[in-house]
């Protein structure tokens, strides 16, 4: 039996741009933080193997700090650490992986054509590849079968699934055509769910914690272990976490309230409810059919629930159609600009629901003569999405 540590996409001295000084520093804290407790637990767990594929850090760009402690801890692992570096941290002249000196237990592919690494005493072939760019446009495993009596076991930095991707684009056909029993997989942060055929299983650990509300709860990592009975191998997987902070969507319905404050009061209670707190950025969602004459000030409201979490955001979905019905039968010219937004309004289309939403709202204020500043842009997210 052997046992794996799978671990990716943690994306270390990520910018966390956007967002004020402090905020970016602590989230590059929390993420070494993230790294050395799950080199903690390797340490002592009793793992043969740590396979990394790819995406290890953010940038080519790495703090000292960063780079001392992933060769320090590396270099406190009783076991392998195999490396296959991705579009995010790949291997080129000047890299980190290619610069750095590495304790002998690290081993880093470096070639965009599949290599492998044999541990003759796992009974176990590591094979995979690196990215040299921001990009691989070709299919890897093009024509690349795996010729081992040993386990095979592909580690690779891939969007499968997609044949027009520009990330080293392969099918789960293909990593099964290439002989492998195990394919460990980073790039897709939002883990698909585990391949698993009679010849092949193969798994994407996630995102290691989140960093953006394109990373919502808690990240993973894959503990694996592999059995084998003569020709038949059994994998077993268990996804772990490590994460202690997460970003989090919160969709609040306010149909009913009327004013700023109310809705400050639910928001407040919902937070609780979910023990949101100091390890937690927050993207409250306000949802329901509100009246055309009110809209909620959410600068106002922001302020008066941001102590409870580290961050808060709050976005409106909401609609102004709780008096639709009266408006629909006003012969004024208010009814008019009603109608002619109504289809709008219903639209399965989100963005189109919410500009003639937005629409309704500034030219009913108008109509009635209302104070039109209150419509200018207030402050719009300042958190950068993270991309794969
Ligand atoms: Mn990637």
């Amino acid at each position: 039996m052997i046992k794996i540590f799978q671990m990716g996409d943690l994306h270390l001295d990520s910018p966390f741009s956007g967002g004020d000084i402090l905020r970016s520093e602590n989230g590059r804290k929390r993420l070494r933080a993230l790294f050395r407790r799950m080199m903690s637990f390797v340490r002592e767990n009793g793992y043969d193997l740590v396979l990394i594929p790819g995406d290890l850090y953010d940038t080519g760009y790495l703090s000292e700090e960063s780079a001392e402690m992933i060769k320090d801890e590396f270099a406190s692992l009783p076991c392998h650490v195999v490396i296959s570096p991705g579009n995010h941290d790949p291997y080129n002249k000047g890299s980190f992986y290619a610069s750095a000196s590495f304790s002998e237990n690290v081993h880093i592919f470096s070639e965009e054509k599949p290599g492998n690494f044999v541990f003759e005493e796992l009974g176990t072939v590591v094979y995979g590849y690196a990215f040299t760019s921001s990009s691989h446009r070709e299919n890897p495993l093009e024509g690349f079968f795996a010729d081992s009596d040993k386990i095979k076991i592909l580690c690779a930095h891939s969007e499968v699934g997609v044949p027009l991707s520009s990330y080293a684009p392969m099918s789960y056909g293909d990593i099964e055509a290439s002989g492998f029993d195990y394919a460990a997989l980073a790039h897709i942060h939002k883990a698909p769910e585990v391949y698993s055929s009679s010849r092949l299983t193969a798994a994407y650990s996630g995102f290691a914690e989140g960093r953006g509300f394109d990373e919502i709860g808690a990240g993973s990592a894959l503990s694996v272990s592999i059995f084998e009975t003569g020709e038949k191998k059994e994998i077993k997987y268990e996804r772990l976490s490590f994460s202690e902070y997460s970003f989090e969507l919160l969709p609040i319905n306010i149909t009913d309230l009327q004013n700023d404050d109310d809705i400050a009061t639910l928001i407040e209670k919902e937070l609780d409810t979910r023990r949101y707190g100091a390890n937690n950025s927050v993207r409250v969602l306000l949802e329901g059919l509100i009246s055309v004459g009110f809209s909620p000030n959410l600068s106002y409201i922001r302020n008066r629930c941001a102590s409870k979490v580290d961050y808060l955001e709050i976005k409106d979905n909401t609609l102004p159609t709780a008096d639709s019905k009266a408006l629909a039968h006003d012969p004024t010219l208010r009814g008019e600009l009603y109608r002619t937004l109504e289809e709008r309004l219903s639209s399965p289309d989100m963005r189109e629901r919410s500009l003639a939403a937005m629409a309704l709202r500034i030219g009913l204020t108008a109509l009635d003569g209302g104070d039109l500043t209150v419509f200018l842009p207030r402050e719009e997210s300042d958190m950068e999405e993270a991309e794969g």
